[in-house]
């Protein structure tokens, strides 16, 4: 069995200082165009989703930031809102900004032709970097609808001079310590072409804004059998991986837990992280983030079995014998060296992990220990009324 021991010191530190960023939108209730179902004690408020995050902290402790998305978590007051979840010890994190929602972006945002509609989207993103000086977040994060769905609907390379345009004039408008996190996606909703649909468009737009314009991968925004653990090893290379949206994919952008998919590509994806030394966000920038839905499955514990997938993907890859992993390489022993992966892919972590736990006073089950709290009958019984949080409400 290992223990924190078989750990280096470094790596040990690595593990007890790694954090993940939650999404706000996860504690709300989630479905497909089928069906939403709704859930007993959901959030109605960006106050109940902090208190809800909060839980998720309480009992992983790996969790101590949350992202908003506006107008999703649109609220009188962000300053007052940014107290509120200092004092449940949760740090407000990126800003998402949501221009796919509104009637007037049916043909694109940022890339339509209509220079109205593009300053109205221009002036949303404005409109969230004034909501991050309240908060205190120093990311903007841009996930675009844009796109077409039949050939010769309009110029897909007009879009891309438009798309910079409008880029240009919300970079011009950060402050000197934000940052611009643009995420590609391949499709949907747009079907036949989308405007930031890959890594490479999206690096090529913010390479040509500045130093602050960096990419997010989302692992659920790849064609199947895509490579994305090589995209991690080269936008790190590049300078330019911001930020990643965790969640796995069986199909399409299916939002499922992050791990529970293709454990295997989670670990390879932190074996690159790793042997980049960009797992401490403070050093490397890059900001790991949860973007799911939980449509079938409780939210909160949703939420904490995905930030314990990927602390336990994260102590594998820490577990690799680089050394060993080096030799190998340099001798051509092609099983060796996937001999070597594979033993730390195939440890189980979870004691280590439990001892971590207990060494930072939490309890060794997180899952357990929130699921015995009560919590979940608490705010059943008490958040009756009102506008339950929805995806796209
Ligand atoms: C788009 O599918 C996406 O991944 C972006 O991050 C959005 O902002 C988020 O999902 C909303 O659910
Ligand atoms: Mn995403």
């Amino acid at each position: 069995m290992v223990t924190l021991s078989d750990l280096s010191e470094k790596n040990r530190a690595l593990l007890r200082g790694q954090t993940l960023e939650l999404a706000s939108w996860a504690f709300g209730n989630a479905g497909t165009r089928f069906k939403v179902y709704a859930t007993p004690g959901t959030p109605r408020t960006p106050y109940e989703k902090i208190e809800d995050a909060a839980e998720v902290q309480r009992y992983t402790g790996i969790t101590p930031r949350l992202s908003l998305h506006i107008p999703w978590d649109e609220t009188a007051d962000f300053r007052d809102l940014a107290a509120f979840a200092q004092d449940h010890g949760i740090q407000l994190g990126n800003i998402n900004s949501n221009v796919f929602q509104d009637d007037d972006y049916k043909f694109g945002s940022l890339c339509n032709s209509d220079p109205d509609i593009r300053q109205k989207a221009v002036d949303a993103h404005l409109h969230c970097i004034d909501v991050m000086r309240q908060t205190g977040s120093d990311t903007l994060k841009i996930w675009l609808g844009d796109g077409t769905n039949y050939p010769g609907q309009d110029s897909m390379g007009a879009r891309q001079d438009r798309l910079h345009d409008s880029l240009r004039q919300i970079y011009a408008a950060l402050d000197a310590d934000q940052k611009l996190l643009l995420e590609y996606k391949f499709f949907e909703p747009a079907f036949y072409h989308t405007d930031v649909p890959d890594w490479g468009t999206a690096l090529l737009q913010v390479m040509a804004l500045g130093d602050r314009a960096v990419v997010c991968l989302d692992t659920g925004h790849h064609a199947p059998g895509t490579n994305v653990e090589f995209i991690v090893m080269q936008l790190l290379r590049a300078g330019r991986l911001g930020a990643f949206d965790f969640n796995s994919r069986f199909y399409a952008d299916d939002d499922l837990m992050v791990g529970a998919a293709d454990p295997f590509q989670l670990f390879r994806i932190l074996d690159q992280i790793v042997e980049a030394g960009a797992l401490d966000t403070k050093v490397s920038g890059v900001n790991f983030m949860l973007d799911q839905c939980h449509n079938l499955e409780d939210k909160i514990p949703g939420e904490i079995r995905s930030a314990l997938n990927v602390q336990e993907a994260t102590a594998k890859a820490l577990l690799i014998d680089r050394d060993a992993l080096a030799a190998a390489q340099a001798a051509h022993d092609v099983l060796g060296a996937n001999a070597v992966l594979m033993d730390a892919y195939n440890t189980d972590v979870r004691p280590l992990l439990a001892e971590l736990r207990e060494e930072q006073g939490l309890d060794p089950d997180p899952m357990a220990a929130f699921l015995r709290s009560g919590y979940r009958e608490r705010v059943a019984e008490a958040r009756v009324g009102g506008q339950q949080a929805s995806w796209g409400a």
